[in-house]
Parts: C-alpha cells; structure tokens; sequence
C-alpha cells in the first residue's frame, strides 16, 4: 500500500515510522509512506500557507491554494488518479477498527493533516473523499490522528504482523476486550500467573480466556457486547453471572 501524507510538519513522522512493526513493513515494501510538505507549493514569496478567517475571528485557516496546487501534483506523481483522501478532524467519521480493516484493502491512501484553526471548506469539498475522527478531543493538527490511523491500518494488511497474530485477529475473539496476558516467571515478587495457564490444558486455557474477554467487556464497555455475535457457551457464561448476581439480591 502507498501512503502519502499532506503535511505542514513531515519531521514530526520521522521516529514514529522508524521503529518497531511499522518500520519492519516499509522494510518489507508491504507500506511506502511519503510525507510530502505543503508548504513546499505555497506560491508567495514568504511561503506562507495560512491566513485571517473571512468573517473574522480568532486565529488562522489554511489556505487552498497550496492544497490545491500539492493535488495537482500528487495526481500526475500517481499517474493520474488517487485513491481514498482523508481529512484528519474531529467532525469526522469515528475512526473504529472495521474502518481500519476497510482501508486496509485499499492500494493508495492520502491523508491531509490539517493545523492552526482549519482547512479552508472548499478543501475538504473538492479534495476529500472521507474524513476521520480519532476521538472527541481537539488536537492541535492532525498529524498524531494520521499516525494513528498509519498504524492502525499498516498491522491490518496481511504479512504486517507474524501469522499466528493476524490469526488471532480474524478469531472469535472478535468485538471483546482482550484477555489478561502473563509471561515468565510464573511468580514475581510474590505476585502469581494464574494456575490455570500453566496445566497445559488448550481446552481450559482457551475457555478462561474467552470468560476473561467476556467478563472485561460487561465490566469494562458493556455497549461492545450488542456488537458481538455470543456462541452458546459465552451466554452460558453471561447467565450465570446473572444468577450469581440475582442470587445475591443486588
Ligand atoms: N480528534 N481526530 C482530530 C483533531 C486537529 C485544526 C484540523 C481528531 O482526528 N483529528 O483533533 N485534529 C484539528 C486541528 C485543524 C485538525
């Protein structure tokens, strides 16, 4: 997958995608990520690429030419047409991991990192094709979001991460809160792995864990588990928590 990214400040994804599994899939040419600079098609002699809001107001918006200009040659850079063009800002869509895995299959993404107070509206009329929100907070650009959205779709197309944990993605466990993880030593400081993950017993390890992501999820986001398809035993499970909690008269 190509990744291009409309940015004021390109040195600020230089570590993020230096290191670890993201580092490893440019490596491997399963991601090519390309920050390109804005500023660099700003026409006027101080390369500005901002100005005073029509209608007044408090701070600075982006201003179109630039974007427009950086278009045109992003489109003749990929021979003609681009794939999805996505605004980083929070009116848009709820970034959500289906929306990772759908981005996943596309070849060519291009996200637009907005700065200062926004993006001049016949940007994201003309040029934009989806818009994400990573969450119900204002940042103050949309780098850190397109980094997040990098990642989160990189570790989705196939070959990013080992096979046995792409494996574990596609799995059941799907929708549910992850369960609890323990590594050696099976004590520290007195502090115990639960007996359980140490029988050796597949059936009975695999059974805990999906009570544990179960038990998580109601605690913890009880609004994922309408989202989520429960085999017979997860209802199992969930009644007769209900009992216990019934039975206790609460
Ligand atoms: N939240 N999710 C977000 C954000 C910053 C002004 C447009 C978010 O995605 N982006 O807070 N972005 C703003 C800052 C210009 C981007």
């Amino acid at each position: 997958m190509k990744i291009d990214i409309l940015t004021l400040f390109p040195e600020m994804f230089v570590s993020p995608f230096n290191a670890s599994i993201i580092k490893r899939a440019r490596e491997r040419n399963l991601i090519e990520i390309n920050t390109i600079n804005i500023r660099d098609y700003s026409r006027n002699k101080h390369h500005t690429v901002d100005d005073t809001p029509f209608g007044g107001g408090a701070g600075m918006v982006m201003m179109p030419e630039p974007l427009f200009e950086c278009f045109d040659h992003l489109k003749e850079m990929r021979g003609g047409q681009l794939g999805r063009v996505i605004m980083m800002c929070p009116q848009g869509q709820p970034f959500t991991q289906e929306y990772a895995k759908e981005l996943a299959r596309e070849e060519h993404l291009v996200l637009v990192c907005g700065h200062y107070e926004g993006i001049d509206e016949r940007v994201r009329e003309n040029l934009i094709t989806d818009e994400i929100s990573i969450g119900d907070y204002v940042l103050t650009g949309g780098e850190l979001p397109a980094m997040v959205v990098v990642d989160a779709v990189s570790r989705m197309i196939p070959g990013v991460l080992g096979e046995a944990a792409s494996a574990e993605e596609d799995s059941f466990y799907h929708g549910l809160l992850e369960y609890p993880h323990y590594t050696k030593p099976r004590e520290y400081r007195g502090l115990a792995v639960p007996d359980i993950l140490l029988s050796g017993h597949h059936e009975n390890i695999r059974r805990w864990r999906r009570r544990q992501s179960l038990l998580r999820t109601l605690e913890r986001r009880p609004e994922l588990l309408k989202g989520v398809e429960l085999s017979k035993e997860d209802k199992k499970v969930l009644r007769e928590l209900l009992e216990l909690l019934q039975g206790l008269e609460l």
